[in-house]
């Protein structure tokens, strides 16, 4: 992979203290440079995409940009994407997407992803896996050397019929890791609904999982589980923002 480095400041300027916000920011406009007239765009979901559409928005309105179609990758997105007034299709019309930009959870080295702590794992993933690029943006925070190793959960969505059951199969898979399968609720009590009418099951991992691939077909063979939040071999390209060093793409 190649490394690009871009300076955030010039040399020789004070040193520009700059929030996460900020940094997502950068690196969705960043983004935005792969976007031409004429493309079909994934749209991403969760606060560092919300900035990339925000910005198409803006290059829409300024004449900039044309002819662009937009495929949301859930309900939010679709919302912010029409009051930018994005025009809106879906995978049914457009089964080939040529660039989609959407946020991570994790980033490994070898560009594999966690996604799906916003909720919106299923669609991004039917989204994202039909796309000819998928350009991921992220923060530095975002990055570790294993998937799963941050503390943080790997989100599973799953059927809400008998989802205990679902969730103790899964717990069971990840023995080896000291998992435990927590229900997400939507903090107030309920459990988490996604935009497709499922829950979420979020897997907390204290060891390595091992190989992910086999990890993933695992998951995927038990009946009750819909989708997970590992998104293997699916980023074409990453761009992480980062200080002092500012972004680099991968
Ligand atoms: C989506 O937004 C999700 O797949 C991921 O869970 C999340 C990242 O959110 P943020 O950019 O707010 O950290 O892309």
């Amino acid at each position: 992979a190649s490394m690009e480095a871009l300076s955030l400041s010039p040399p020789m300027s004070p040193p520009v203290i700059l929030t996460q916000d900020e940094l997502k920011k950068i690196a969705a406009y960043k983004a935005v440079e792969f976007v031409e007239s004429g493309m079909v765009l994934g749209l991403g979901t969760g606060s560092t995409a919300k900035h990339a559409v925000d910005r198409i928005g803006e290059l829409l309105r300024q004449g900039k940009l044309s002819n662009i179609v937009g495929i949301p990758t859930s309900k939010k997105t679709q919302e912010q994407a029409v009051s930018l007034g994005i025009p809106l299709s879906d995978l049914d019309n457009y089964p080939t997407i040529d660039l989609a930009i959407d946020g991570a959870d994790e980033v490994d080295p070898h560009l594999n992803l966690v996604k799906g702590r916003g909720g919106s794992l299923l669609r991004e993933k039917m989204v994202e896996g039909a796309c000819k690029k998928f350009v991921c943006i992220v923060d530095e925070s975002k990055l570790v050397k294993h998937l799963g190793g941050s503390g943080l959960a790997l989100p599973v969505e799953i059927v809400p019929f008998c989802w205990k059951f679902t969730a103790n199969k899964l717990q069971k898979l990840f023995q080896g890791s000291d998992c435990v399968a927590k229900l997400r609720n939507d903090g107030e009590g309920k459990p988490f609904v996604t935009d497709n009418g499922n829950y979420i099951v979020d897997l907390y991992l204290k060891k390595e999982m091992g190989d992910l691939q086999v990890a993933s077909d695992a998951i995927l063979r038990i009946a009750g589980v819909v989708e997970h939040g590992m998104f293997l071999d699916m980023a074409t390209t990453v761009i992480v923002a980062d200080l002092p060093f500012g972004i680099y793409i991968d």
